[in-house]
């Protein structure tokens, strides 16, 4: 299997896993773990043949480490990125450092000057500990900008900072005042 597929099968697993598990009749427990032959066997009705080796592979090339397999081996999930009300994780706050980064494209930063950061569909804001990283999220809606959040600040108003097992950092939302636009690093 060469990547372009693993990537065309991750990207169906994403979206069963944390957008639409309804749409091939899978169930996702509030920790948004799905049962691993009930997937093959919700995938194979739409005519998509996955096999347990093949998602193996998946989970354990995925360059975001997307997805976890239960110690049992006999169920996945998605770590982060969820829109589904089905799930609820429960991320373990966490102390975050000083700064983190929110990448997005130029054309929402009126919006997002105007409202903050919002979650939109998803549960959380996503942000991350590099700027690399969010360069490379910006650039998925358009030309990139990098927003710094001032999350320690904010963790020490109240606000509640959770990381996911992939490293990336949640947050219901994020006010403007507390962004600072970046000016690009020059890579
Ligand atoms: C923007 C990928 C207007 C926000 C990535 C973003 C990430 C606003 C978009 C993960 C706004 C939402 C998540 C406001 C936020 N007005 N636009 N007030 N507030 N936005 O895809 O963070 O490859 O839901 O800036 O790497 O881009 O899928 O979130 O542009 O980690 O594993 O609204 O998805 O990971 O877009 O990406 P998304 P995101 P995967």
């Amino acid at each position: 299997m060469n990547s372009k597929q693993l990537n065309e099968v991750s990207k169906f697993l994403s979206y069963v896993l944390r957008h639409e598990p309804q749409s091939i009749g899978l169930q996702l427990d509030m920790e948004g773990w799905a049962e691993i032959d009930f997937l093959i066997a919700g995938a194979a009705k739409e005519g998509r043949v996955l096999n347990r080796e093949l998602i193996l592979t998946v989970v354990s090339s995925s360059d975001k480490k997307r997805f976890a397999i239960s110690n049992d081996a006999q169920y996945i999930r998605a770590v982060q990125g969820h829109s589904t009300e089905s799930v609820n994780l429960q991320y373990i706050e966490k102390e975050p450092p000083e700064f983190l980064y929110h990448g997005t494209a130029t054309r929402f930063l009126e919006s997002i000057q105007q409202q903050g950061l919002i979650a939109g569909s998803r549960h959380h804001v996503h942000l991350s500990q590099d700027m690399a990283t969010a360069v490379a999220v910006g650039q998925r809606y358009g030309k990139p900008a990098v927003l710094t959040v001032k999350a320690l600040r904010m963790h020490q108003q109240g606000f509640k900072f959770f990381q996911a097992e992939n490293g990336v950092w949640l947050v219901k939302s994020v006010p403007s005042e507390q962004l600072h636009l970046n000016d690009l690093p020059l890579i």
